[in-house]
């Protein structure tokens, strides 16, 4: 099978052009969002005009489907509020390119996957936490985004495109092919990152409610200010973090919403993300408790009521070795002496998928280590070497993979 790197990277570019926003290369299309559907659309378009049957499941993960048992590619088209042109786009069109070269070889059968609101504007990967049934569409329809939009009512904009459930069976495996998203590779000057395993993740809303009051009479002794609160916690989590945490986990405060928000104002209210990441679910776990108790603790001295959200995860996961082998093999031959096998600290679709199918991922590097930045960039040389990895992958694996 012969991929066509120019081909490739025009579909790059047209996807970007669905939300293209700020300097460089820079996306604003988040799950939902008018560009991503319209995103959507064009991909399906796409899809058809290769010989792949569209098919849109409710949560709207957009499909392609090959006949009879096929390899399934792909990754998101969704971004951040604010991100880059290659998170998940780049593993949708190099899908795209690899089913389309297959095709034009006579094989092996290749379908292809855009999952939806991988990024999270509801939860963590919600479009293939549904399709793997590790959220049901009961459960994932009540989550509110930041803005308070729910998202059984953000997916009805895309209602019309809905086709019904995709089965899994029809599926032999699932390759992922992603931006590393750090600076390991671009660091080496290697090509190609082999991924071993993908780190684990916990993510809930925590909010201190305290009065809000007159900012210039409300003497600070008596003040009951939520940002205080936001502020004291922490620093009193980073502290007591640092016992348990290793140099590989991270944890993360970044949405913050203070209510009213006004200079004059001492807030009154203060909802922010708690997020944390390791390869450990016990220290997950012991994570938890440190931020459950630290809030309680700031809660009680500071005179605030305390709520958590809803606790969201997902599990670390290894890669199926078999799959992993035939990307060894094709890095070895693309890049030789050139790729590494690493963990992803990142979260991928790969992560729900591993519940249904055998799974693997594969990584290019990001200049600088940037992602979700409008200054995520890699080498289009680069691109291309990974796509041919993938196509590698999948010619020695073949659709009974
Ligand atoms: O946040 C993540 O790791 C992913 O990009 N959604
Ligand atoms: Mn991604
Ligand atoms: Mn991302």
């Amino acid at each position: 099978m012969q991929v066509d790197g120019d081909r490739f990277l025009a579909d790059l570019h047209k996807l970007r052009s669905f939300g293209a926003a700020g300097v460089g290369k820079g996306v604003v299309r988040p799950g939902y969002s008018a560009p991503d559907i319209e995103a959507r659309r064009w991909l399906a378009g796409q899809m058809t005009q290769i010989g792949l049957r569209v098919e849109v499941d409710a949560m709207g993960n957009l499909f392609g489907l090959a006949d009879g048992p096929s390899l399934l590619l792909g990754s998101h088209s969704d971004s951040q509020p604010e991100g880059g042109w290659l998170d998940g786009a780049l593993g949708v069109i190099a899908a795209l390119e690899v089913a389309r070269a297959a095709k034009e070889a006579g094989g092996p059968a290749v379908s292809v996957v855009s999952f939806q609101d991988e990024e999270g504007r509801f939860g963590v990967t919600t479009g293939s936490a549904v399709w793997s049934g590790h959220e049901t569409l009961a459960s994932a329809d009540v989550l509110q985004d930041h803005a308070g939009v729910a998202l059984g009512t953000a997916r009805q904009a895309m209602a019309d495109m809905v086709t019904g459930e995709v089965a899994s069976e029809v599926f032999t495996g699932f390759i992922e092919l992603h931006i590393e998203q750090g600076p390991s590779l671009d660091t080496s000057g290697e090509k190609i990152g082999v991924v071993t395993d993908i780190v684990g993740i916990r993510d809930m809303k925590v909010t201190f409610d305290g009065q809000q009051n007159h900012a210039g009479t409300t003497p600070m002794h008596l003040r009951r200010d939520a940002f205080q609160a936001v502020s004291s916690f922490n620093t009193l989590l980073n502290d007591r973090l640092r016992n348990v945490v290793t140099p590989q986990t991270v944890w993360t405060i970044g949405h913050v919403s203070l209510h009213p928000n006004a200079s004059s104002i001492v807030p009154g209210r203060a909802v922010f993300s708690m997020q944390w990441r390791d390869a450990d679910t016990d220290r997950l776990a012991r994570m938890e408790t440190i931020i459950r108790e630290t809030a309680a603790e700031v809660a009680q001295a500071q005179g605030m009521g305390l709520s958590f959200g809803p606790l969201l995860g997902l599990e670390p996961v290894a890669m199926d070795p078999r799959l992993r082998r035939a990307l060894e093999d094709g890095a070895e031959a693309v890049a030789p002496g050139k790729w590494r096998n690493m963990p992803s600290g990142a979260l991928h679709d790969a992560t729900n998928v591993a519940r249904l199918l055998p799974v693997a991922m594969l990584f290019v590097p990001s200049i600088g280590g940037l992602s979700h930045t409008f200054e995520e960039d890699t080498d289009e040389a680069d691109l291309v070497a990974g796509v041919q990895v993938l196509a590698h992958a999948v010619s020695r694996l073949g659709s009974a993979a």
